[in-house]
């Protein structure tokens, strides 16, 4: 089964669906920039998206969690992070149906990492992800969780705390499947910028033979 588009005789190729990932302060946000900007200056449709989007109306409750403005039980806050990807998955799937390749900053990775950290269990934190567009690529910056609270305005957001991020990075761990390379992100950011660029150029050329997959419906 292949995801092509037959326009007046032309042949679209679908997007790739590309995955940053890592521990808060791990450059993430500067690499996918950088990523999208690589892709554009190549002539390639490309987008930038980012969970959570906290420009929905699940999203602004989630902001308000995360800075502290609301309270939440474990559970409800995991389940609203699932439904802010679940609401844009649609979307998702047409950009990448059109050609388009996304480059998005956290994905559900970040959903079952972050959450079973406070204790909750792995595939209970798994299940509402199910079903959702598999990447095709997870680029996960690596980086030791004392080296990123030194980074920059590290502490302002409800995650942001050493022991936290321990846990998460243990959890991520457990996460590593086929799609995913990882980097070192104490590297010197154009060597990382080098090395995604030539991750992100194999992944959109040879997601040509792939069709589009779901997330996790076999665990
Ligand atoms: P960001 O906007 O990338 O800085 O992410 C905000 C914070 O939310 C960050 O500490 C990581 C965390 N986070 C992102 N996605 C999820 C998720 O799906 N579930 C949980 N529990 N936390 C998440």
């Amino acid at each position: 089964m292949q995801f092509e588009m037959y326009n007046s005789g032309h042949v679209t190729k679908r997007g790739a669906l590309i995955v940053l990932e890592g521990l808060d302060r791990c450059g993430k946000t500067t690499q996918c920039g950088r990523l999208v900007s690589f892709l554009e200056g190549n002539g390639l449709p490309v987008e930038a998206w980012r969970f959570p989007d906290r420009n929905t109306d699940t999203g602004r409750m989630i902001s308000s969690y995360l800075t502290n403005n609301s309270e939440l039980d474990d559970q409800t806050i995991h389940l609203l992070f699932s439904a802010n990807r679940w609401e844009k998955r649609s979307l998702m799937e047409n950009k990448l149906r059109n050609g388009t390749t996304l480059v998005v900053d956290r994905y559900s990775y970040s959903g079952v990492s972050f959450s079973a950290a406070k204790g909750l269990n792995v595939k209970w934190c798994k299940a509402p992800e199910k079903g959702l567009i598999a990447p095709d690529l997870v680029v996960f910056l690596d980086i030791l969780p004392e080296e990123a609270a030194r980074r920059g305005n590290y502490g302002f957001e409800r995650y942001e705390q050493l022991e936290f991020q321990k846990n998460v990075a243990h959890y991520y761990r457990i996460l590593n499947d086929a799609t995913w390379k990882v980097i070192d992100a104490s590297l010197p950011l154009e060597l990382i910028e080098n090395q995604i660029q030539k991750l992100a150029l194999e992944s959109i050329d040879s997601c040509q033979e792939k069709p589009l997959s779901s997330l996790w419906l076999d665990d």
